[in-house]
């Protein structure tokens, strides 16, 4: 039997270093597994934690799909935890499995630990295809939520996602796979208990919800289901899930303030411009950003040297006006001999390989591009010490796009499954494309985080990635990717904010005014008044569409642009806190508004207002109303309205609880 630790051994047997051109004899499918014959309910496994005997029991589950073939013997245990198990389909499931990436110590997946709670509730289990198939069932009345970064409804029944992560310009509320994987379903059950369901695979996996009341998983074996709970409060689930997968890396005061962007400030000038603009008409920005024309030719790590001649000289001006500024890393690097970070990454051997085992090269941005393996702890920390290189022209934070990875002219738009990783032993070991890809981004995010701490332990690093993996926010904040300047992406936007703080990721937000296109006045109006109120909050539009700075819109807007900024520098203190709590409890910030009351069924679809805490924030979506002209269904108990003596139509009314 083939099991993950002979993948191991062939990863530690080539050298990373090596120039051996030779192809690993890799196995990255997972084998075909014999079922045993047993079936008893005894105990089966014991093994040894921390010097106790700790117990993995057996248990029979009714058939899954009923098939003739379908195994129905899973094996569970606790881990981590009370009222958090592991589940597999057999001992040599739990064998095969591949080692835990979206969990902060891996090993706590694999050590049992003593409890006397039983799982409340258990999947069933059935080989389908080759595919392994996980289902749960619950009663009517169960809603379910999370799935990580997803377009569509907040509440999730009757949706189906693929964890595949993909450059998905444009996309929309019924698009299946966007820019992060997050295999987790939060299920609040009719009384209010939650119960947490992780999927813990990095390989594509298709959670379906179409079913009411239905959790259907289907991934390649052999992949362990994690349950958490069921726990009183979905907050208690969440901090449960954070034990395991780690809470949000605690980002600087400053990165909660206001970010500008766009594709592209075209020069230093510009930049400084823009940020006086935001001084001279008094409206709160903290940040400006740097997309990819400030490079030279695309060349990550270089600057234009016409455009923005003096990095540093441009740094210590916006530091001198309160700006901090965050510029963009792509992950592929430009196939050019004599540029030193291609020629660096050469000598050092850090570059993804093809079935061919030479280094993988495809079109991005630069032209032909070679593309770092960040699953491979040195070339982490190859490109951990450019970065570190890089902050020391005054970089404040930094931007990972791309890294799906996103591959232009292949109808994938990634790059082949075939193509090999030589990932560390602990994440996996040498494996396909296909096995790693979805953690491909996250690893950059870690990657890059980590080089912002070696150059300087005592500043807190800010990275926003594209791409994650559930566990991400360890690492970096996120931003929903390409939406569009409409009224239905502003309406979407709340839900897939909070779907991400549902799926372990407080920090996010969207493009606010929409990316494609152009918005109305009352639209970026409208936008920026939520978009002050949630967790990150960042302006920024496509190349090629008209300005859109607040102020771009007219005076009208602009007062409301002043007014939802200050609005949210005044509540700073607030924001901070929640993060606070966060990082060190695996909280939420922003969360949909039947956390106030989980057994209140009217409260579960409500997707224009969230809380944040204690202030519950009231928005419309719709063109022709404003939020003052909605009737708000509030949770029980005593919420008072209240304002910073600045109502507008276009700003949510905001409630505190009593
Ligand atoms: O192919 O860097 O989502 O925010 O402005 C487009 C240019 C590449 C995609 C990002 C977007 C960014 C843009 N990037």
């Amino acid at each position: 039997m083939v099991s993950s630790s002979s993948s191991l051994t062939i990863a530690s047997s080539h050298s990373f270093f090596s120039n051996d051109r030779s192809l690993p004899s890799l196995n990255p499918i997972a084998p075909s597994l014999a079922l045993p014959a047993i079936r008893s309910s005894a105990l089966a496994v014991t093994s040894r934690s921390k010097g106790r005997r700790c117990l993995i029991r057996r248990m029979s589950v009714s058939k899954g799909d009923g098939s003739e073939t379908a195994p129905s013997d899973m094996i569970f245990g606790p881990i981590l935890e009370d009222g958090v198990f592991r589940f597999d389909c057999s001992v040599e499931h739990r064998k095969a499995a591949f080692p835990s990436v979206s969990f902060k110590n891996s090993k706590d997946r694999e050590v049992p630990i003593p409890s006397h709670i039983v799982p409340a509730f258990t999947p069933t289990y059935s080989l389908l295809e080759e595919q392994q198939v996980v289902t749960f069932q619950f009663s009517p009345g169960t809603s379910f939520y999370g799935t990580g970064e997803v377009g569509g409804q907040l509440e999730r029944t009757g949706k189906r996602v693929f964890t595949w992560n993909t450059d998905a310009w444009g996309y929309g509320p019924g698009t299946t796979s966007l820019y992060q994987s997050h295999p987790w379903v939060l299920v609040v059950l009719p009384t209010g208990e939650t119960l947490g369901v992780l999927a813990d695979t990095t390989r594509k996996c298709e959670i379906d919800l179409r079913k009411e009341g239905v959790i259907r998983i289907i991934s390649p074996p052999s992949y362990p289901i994690i349950t958490f709970g069921p726990f009183s409060t979905p907050t208690a689930v969440l901090q449960s899930l954070s034990h395991a997968v780690g809470t949000v890396f605690m980002p600087p005061k400053w990165a909660l303030g206001y970010h500008q962007c766009r594709w592209s400030y075209m020069s230093g000038k510009r930049v400084a411009e823009i940020a006086q603009t935001f001084r001279d008409k008094k409206i709160p920005s903290d940040v400006i950003w740097m997309d990819i024309d400030y490079m030279d030719g695309f060349r990550c790590f270089t600057f234009d040297k016409e455009r923005f001649p003096d990095p540093s000289a441009l740094a210590k001006h916006l530091h001198n006006n309160g700006f901090k500024a965050i510029w963009m890393l792509d992950p592929g690097i430009k196939q050019e001999e004599g540029f030193d970070v291609y020629d660096s990454g050469s000598k050092n051997n850090v570059w993804v390989k093809g079935a061919d085992g030479e280094p993988f090269i495809g079109e991005v941005w630069p032209g032909p591009c070679v593309f770092p393996d960040y699953t491979n702890s040195k070339a982490r920390s190859w490109w951990a010490n450019l970065v570190k290189d890089f902050i020391s022209n005054g970089v404040d934070g930094i931007w990972n796009d791309m890294n799906e990875p996103a591959v232009f002219k292949v109808v994938t738009k990634t790059m082949p499954e075939n193509n090999i990783h030589r990932g560390d032993d602990e994440l996996g070991g040498v494996q396909y494309h296909s096995h790693y890809h979805n953690v491909y981004g996250m690893l950059m995010a870690r990657s890059t985080y980590e080089g912002m701490e070696l150059a300087d332990k005592n500043k807190r690093p800010f990275v926003l990635t594209r791409a994650g993996f559930i566990g991400s926010q360890r690492y970096a904040a996120t931003w929903t990717g390409d939406n569009l300047s409409t009224w239905e992406h502003l309406h979407m936007s709340i839900s897939m904010v909070l779907q991400l703080g549902l799926s372990g990721q407080p920090l996010s937000g969207p493009d606010i005014g929409g990316f494609a296109g152009n918005a109305t006045p009352r639209l970026f109006g409208r936008w920026m008044g939520v978009g002050a109120m949630f967790p990150f909050c960042r302006g920024h539009s496509e190349a090629g569409t008209d300005d859109h700075e607040p102020w771009s819109f007219g005076e009208e807007c602009e007062e409301v642009c002043r007014a939802a900024l200050k609005r949210r520098y005044q509540l700073l203190p607030h924001f901070y806190t929640l993060f606070y709590i966060a990082h060190t409890t695996g909280a939420p910030v922003a969360t949909p508004i039947f956390f106030a009351d989980p057994k209140d069924s009217r409260l579960r679809t409500i997707e224009n207002a969230f809380l944040l805490g204690s202030l519950l924030i009231h928005a419309s979506t719709l063109s022709n109303q404003g939020s003052h002209e909605l009737q708000p269904i509030l949770p029980r108990g005593t919420w008072l309205r209240f304002d910073f003596e600045d109502s507008h139509p276009d700003l949510p009314t905001l409630y505190l609880q009593g």
